[in-house]
């Protein structure tokens, strides 16, 4: 059996040769042959750009099928695709750049300039090329390429340990930390997932999500390419656009704020939602208002599950049978699961615990960290950093998490990244930065600030506005006199989460 995600895609590409599997609104669609020979003439392009088996490619470009085209071609070349969030700041982006030492990064034209600027400081291979402008633009070298027939048709032969993917993810502590996802882990969720919501290519799936996180790329993108169901690709997330293809597609995934908005939405009914199958949601929690709401319109009950950026999938509630609110479901087929007290012994149903995961969809590790790697796994078992209850009949409910992460809109933002920012600009003493309910993005960020003077709320943050992706740059501000801590020394999160918890929410 061929270890390599490709190939598993291209043998639907080449059943399905004349059918449209991807299509843009408004934009191209492309059957299964014309996927396989764009994919075939990228891959080309990177080849001679000197990507070679192992080598990363980074990304942040925009959503759309050159982005698809882009990310199949390194999988089928035996490169490594390294998915960069189109938020991410200047300052963001070089500490990527330099840490994974990509052999070609793909950036908007107006990006250009800084990425290369790292070529002389951080990463000396680095090749630069962009999706739109002029020099180096890969759209044109593609198109030279496709005009003159230049392809590679070869799919590199990957072993299942060999990595597919890097994706970063940030921590509690310290520098993001890149996720070496193999060929193999993707394989084997995308084979969970297929059976688990009897996938099929007689799905078609409404894809809003970014292409840049695991949930939009390997949920979405890597089930559908897998079965050979047609892909309807949106921009992004706008309401209008979604309920204008719902009715002709059958399988949605979302963020909870997805599902919150389509409710906020007139529009959006039993009649919009008829053909729809399946409606799924994770990467944060969906509140059991929220599901039930959307059952009372539509008649659907959304589908929850749970992941993360290291395991892919683990959880997920029966497409038969009860799909419990407030629970994620039970383990997936081939992922076993279990909830650690702190005394190192699962503890009983009903208790809460560490959760922890392990199966054939769990990373091999963080890139260049042996260390940071072993602290997260006990032998096999990967430590999620979510806390969980495990009930008496297998469904998991996460109840909360033992580390510090705010999740808003479904995008994970570290506390102590904001915190670092503040607390390097001069008047501050020290800052704590905590999530509190938000009416859309599920949570919302506070910054609270200790200054050596009155502090200008402004300043500050246009200081994180520089250095942070603006999804994490805190909504409210807030100065006192001292942080509340602990006889330990621990700022008490706690309780500032509990002074504040109406920031956004007070009507
Ligand atoms: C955008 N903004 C956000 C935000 N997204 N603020 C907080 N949280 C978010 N998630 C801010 C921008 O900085 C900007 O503010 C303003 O909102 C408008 O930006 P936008 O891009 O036009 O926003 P919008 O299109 O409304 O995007 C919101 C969203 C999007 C919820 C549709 O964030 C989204 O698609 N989220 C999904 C993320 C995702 O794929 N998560 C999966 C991770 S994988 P300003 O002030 O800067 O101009 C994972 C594992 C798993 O977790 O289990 O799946
Ligand atoms: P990421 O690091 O971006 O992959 O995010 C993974 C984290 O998202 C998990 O560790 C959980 O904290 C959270 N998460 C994902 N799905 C769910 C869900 N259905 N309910 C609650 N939290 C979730």
């Amino acid at each position: 059996m061929p270890h390599n995600l490709f190939s598993l895609i291209q043998l639907q590409f080449l059943n399905q040769s004349d059918r449209i599997l991807l299509s843009v609104p408004g934009g191209r669609s492309l059957t299964g042959s014309e996927l396989d020979a764009e994919t075939a003439c990228m891959a080309a392009v990177l080849i001679d750009a000197g990507v070679e088996p192992g080598d990363r490619v980074s990304a942040q470009v925009e959503k759309g099928w050159m982005n698809v085209l882009l990310y199949l071609a390194v999988l089928r070349i035996g490169g490594v695709y390294l998915p960069l969030n189109s938020a991410y700041t200047e300052s963001e982006v070089e500490y990527f750049l330099t840490d994974a030492e990509p052999r070609v990064h793909v950036c908007p034209q107006v990006r250009r300039e800084h990425a290369e600027s790292l070529v002389q400081s951080a990463n000396e291979q680095l090749k630069v090329m962009t999706l739109d402008g002029d020099l180096g633009f890969l759209r044109d070298v593609f198109d030279d390429f496709k005009l003159s027939g230049r392809a590679v048709e070869e799919v590199v032969s990957r072993e299942a340990a060999d990595l597919a993917s890097i994706i970063y993810t940030s921590g509690t502590t310290g520098k993001p930390k890149g996720a070496m996802i193999s060929h193999g882990n993707l394989i084997a969720n995308a084979e969970m997932l297929t059976e688990a919501w009897a996938y099929s290519k007689a799905d078609t799936l409404l894809h809003a999500l970014p292409l840049f996180h695991v949930h939009g790329l390997f949920v979405g993108l890597n089930l559908a390419l897998v079965n050979g169901g047609p892909i309807i690709l949106l921009p992004k997330f706008d309401p209008t656009l979604v309920l204008e293809v719902m009715p002709d597609t059958t399988v949605m995934m979302g963020v909870p704020t997805y599902y919150t908005r389509l409710l906020s939405d007139d529009r959006f009914n039993r009649v919009t939602s008829s053909q729809m199958r399946l409606y799924i949601s994770g990467s944060a929690p969906l509140l059991v208002e929220t599901s039930d709401s959307f059952f009372e319109r539509t008649g659907h009950r959304i589908l929850e599950r749970y992941g993360m950026t290291e395991t892919g999938m683990s959880c997920s509630n029966p497409l038969v049978g009860e799909r419990r609110a407030g629970s994620v479901g039970p383990h997936l087929p081939g992922v076993s699961v279990r909830v650690m007290g702190d005394d190192g012994y699962s503890v009983a149903g009903g208790e809460i615990g560490s959760l922890e995961v392990k199966g054939p969809h769990v990373f091999s590790g963080y890139w260049k960290l042996p260390e940071k790697t072993a602290s997260e796994f006990k032998g096999e078992w990967f430590i999620t950093g979510d806390l969980a209850i495990l009930s008496e009949d297998g469904y998991i409910s996460i109840v909360g998490r033992d580390k510090d992460l705010i999740i808003s809109g479904g995008l994970n933002i570290y506390p102590k990244e904001i915190e670092d920012v503040l607390n390097d600009q001069p008047d501050v003493l020290e800052s704590a930065v905590v999530g509190v309910s938000h009416p859309d993005f599920g949570e919302g960020i506070v910054a609270i600030l200790v200054g050596k003077k009155a502090l200008d709320m402004v300043v500050l943050e246009a200081a994180c506005r520089e250095k942070l992706a603006g999804f994490k740059v805190p909504r409210r501000w807030l100065q006192h006199d001292a942080l509340p801590r602990n006889t330990m020394g621990k700022v008490q999160k706690n309780l500032l989460r509990d002074n504040y918890k109406d920031s956004f929410t007070a009507k």
